[in-house]
């Protein structure tokens, strides 16, 4: 028998939350999706513009209306504006993210910054010499100093590369500097592709793409590679931990506060608060066992990967949590955080608390977070939270949780395999591990929760295919419970041998969406330790489910780093075939890699399945036939 709200979601707590969201006339995304069929064709098809007003216009698909817009821009120059316009906001999203901690970074060094400090100081001092920062004699402030400001100057427009691109291998910077695509400044980039797709400025679907991905490469190999090796900095380096997920990790006897966003800026400082013995006296005192502080979205795999924070849930969670009726304070700082939450959050006793300058919503509560009253004003919310807990009224939280392993840097890999790489390259060679995949992005209400995410994992991992993820599809396979140690009896037989000898699962966590520079870097490890290129090596990189511009970056810095990537829903390009025809074949010959489209994940583990073979056989390896 189907279950009510099968079609929505694999998740029995998101079934039983959808339940209990409809019993209390909560409207969710899925409704809100429904009301918007049939979304607009032309738009779908990336056919529609509105850059300038001598529009909007659009261009007909099948011939009959216009083929051009008044300025006479046909459809292969919109569709390739507007995937343009995609990449630049979301490589300024993960970049500006990036900047956020820099300033962070730069206080501390200026001795400010109350509260915040260098947790590893190690990472700072290897980061500011792959800089050029003398660190030899200096205290870690001065050098946090100094390190914040040659940062900056990779934002700005001055140089003629980054300086983190030093970290890919050769072989892909040759790539990068014939193509005319080696990224020069994290800002410069996307304020090019603004002005490149402004009326009358770059007019060739070709170059319009290829500037596509060297803003991507601003991303990857500079704002993401920043904010995690600051957050990293600033906050510590992952390491393996225990922690737990999906809405069950609330507690009825506990105040709950819930962080929703994707800067740890914030969360790290509220979760300090919640520490203090003093205020969790004050919780004890307001009749609570204690505080329990979860996560959901990328803040959430932020403190997870750091200190085994527990997650409520992925994108599509969010406004369910609130459904529990236990969640006594909501904090979001910014990004995928849905405009309707303020809302929902009234419908409860929920305190709605936004944090950050840049991010308001409506039925939030505004509290603005700077690195001089962070630390005061986080243990002042949390207080608040504490003193809202008598205010809750009936709470639901129909599920247990599912326990899961998380913080897996690049550095506790090396760590677990020894030291360096090469128990793995060992694996890889000898066809045990036949290659690896980085799952990655969100929940879109066009797929079923996590059916993409999951599916696909389980199809790798049977494959003897070491799955690595992040973001909100790292969230869904530990709620599916593939993070477990014991989750490797699902891996085919060679996986399973060396996660049970190692103790990791099969599915490993790497962390937030910054955070997929974590799985460059280890394509670049692997790459280097093998004198080869990232497209040699059998590697792939999917979005089952994605639904944001980010993703739209991260996949086209995947790509261009030479990791074949394929999405589950189509990105709005349809509507030139040139530029699909680029995307999906044209990118083989001038990066190594291409994206594909399969909405079916059984489908796309048989497409990463035989490109990983393809590699394998390049390489001179053992290959299946698939
Ligand atoms: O940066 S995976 S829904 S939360 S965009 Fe957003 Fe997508 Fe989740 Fe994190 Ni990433
Ligand atoms: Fe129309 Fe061209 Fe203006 Fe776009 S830029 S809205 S196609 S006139």
């Amino acid at each position: 028998m189907l279950m009510k709200h099968d079609k929505q979601t694999i998740t029995e707590d998101g079934r039983l939350m959808l339940d209990k969201a409809q019993t209390d006339q909560i409207e969710t995304v899925w409704e809100r999706y429904q009301s918007q069929l049939p979304q607009c064709g032309y738009c779908d098809m990336g056919l529609s513009c509105r850059n300038c007003v001598m529009g909007p216009c659009r261009v007909d698909p099948f011939g009959e209306g216009p083929q051009k817009g008044v300025c006479g821009a046909d459809g292969d120059i919109i569709v390739a504006r507007n995937l343009g316009r995609m990449i630049a906001a979301g490589a300024a999203s993960h970049s500006d993210h990036g900047r956020d901690l820099v300033e962070v970074l730069a206080e501390v060094g200026a001795g400010k910054g109350s509260g915040y400090q260098i947790r590893d100081e190690a990472k700072l001092r290897a980061v500011a010499a792959e800089y050029g920062i003398e660190t030899e004699g200096k205290e870690a402030a001065a050098v946090a100093g100094e390190l914040a400001d040659a940062m900056q100057e990779d934002y700005g427009t001055r140089k003629k590369s980054l300086a983190l691109v030093q970290r890919a291998p050769e072989k892909r910077r040759e790539i990068w500097k014939k193509l005319g695509i080696m990224p020069r400044g994290i800002d410069r980039e996307t304020s090019e592709m603004m002005h490149r797709t402004h009326m009358g400025v770059d007019n060739d679907w070709k170059s319009l793409l290829l500037h596509g991905l060297r803003n991507a490469l601003s991303d990857g190999w500079g704002g993401s590679m920043i904010a995690t090796d600051v957050s990293d900095i600033l906050f510590g380096t992952p390491t393996p931990r225990p922690t737990g997920f999906n809405v069950g990790v609330l507690k009825k006897d506990r105040v709950n506060i819930v962080v929703h966003g994707h800067n740890p800026v914030v969360s790290e400082m509220v979760l300090h608060a919640c520490e203090d013995p003093e205020v969790i006296k004050l919780a004890e005192a307001r009749g609570a066992a204690g505080i329990n502080l979860v996560g959901v979205c990328c803040t959430g795999n932020e403190l997870l990967m750091r200190h085994g924070i527990k997650m409520a849930g992925n994108h599509l969670t969010t406004e369910l949590v609130l459904s529990t009726g236990a969640v006594d304070m909501m904090l979001v700082d910014y990004q995928c955080i849905m405009p309707s939450l303020g809302n929902i959050g009234a419908c409860y006793h929920t305190k709605m608390i936004s944090t950050s300058d840049k991010a308001r919503f409506p039925g939030m509560q505004h509290r603005e977070f700077h690195p001089d009253n962070a630390a005061r004003l986080a243990e002042e919310l949390v207080k608040e939270a504490i003193e809202n807990f008598p205010h809750r009224g009936n709470v639901f939280i129909p599920v247990e949780s599912v326990d899961g392993m998380g913080g897996f840097s690049v550095e506790s890999i090396v760590g677990a395999l020894g030291g360096s790489l090469d128990p793995l390259i060992d694996a890889i060679k000898a066809g045990k591990i036949r290659g690896a995949v980085g799952i990655v992005g969100c929940n879109n209400p066009k797929i079923k929760q996590d059916y993409g995410h999951v599916t696909l994992a389980r199809r790798l991992i049977e494959n003897d295919i070491l799955v690595v993820d992040t973001g909100c599809a790292a969230v869904a396979t530990a709620k599916a419970g593939l993070k477990t140690a014991e989750a490797a009896q699902y891996a085919g037989p060679g996986l399973r041998e060396v996660c049970t000898a190692l103790g990791v699962p099969p599915v490993l966590h790497m962390g937030s969406c910054v955070d997929n520079v974590r799985i460059l870097l280890v394509a670049a490890a692997l790459a280097n330790a093998l004198n080869t290129d990232i497209s040699d090596l059998p590697l792939a990189g999917a979005a089952p489910e994605w639904y944001s511009e980010k993703a739209v970056s991260i996949g086209a810095y995947f790509v261009a780093s030479g990791v074949y990537t394929v999405l589950g829903p189509m990105p709005p390009i349809t509507g030139s075939m040139n530029v699909v025809k680029l995307l999906t074949e044209g990118l083989e010959e001038a990066v190594g890699a291409t994206f594909a489209v399969e909405p079916d994940p059984e489908k796309a583990a048989v497409l990463i399945r035989r490109r990983i073979e393809n590699r394998r056989k390049k390489l001179g390896l053992p290959a299946l036939a698939v």
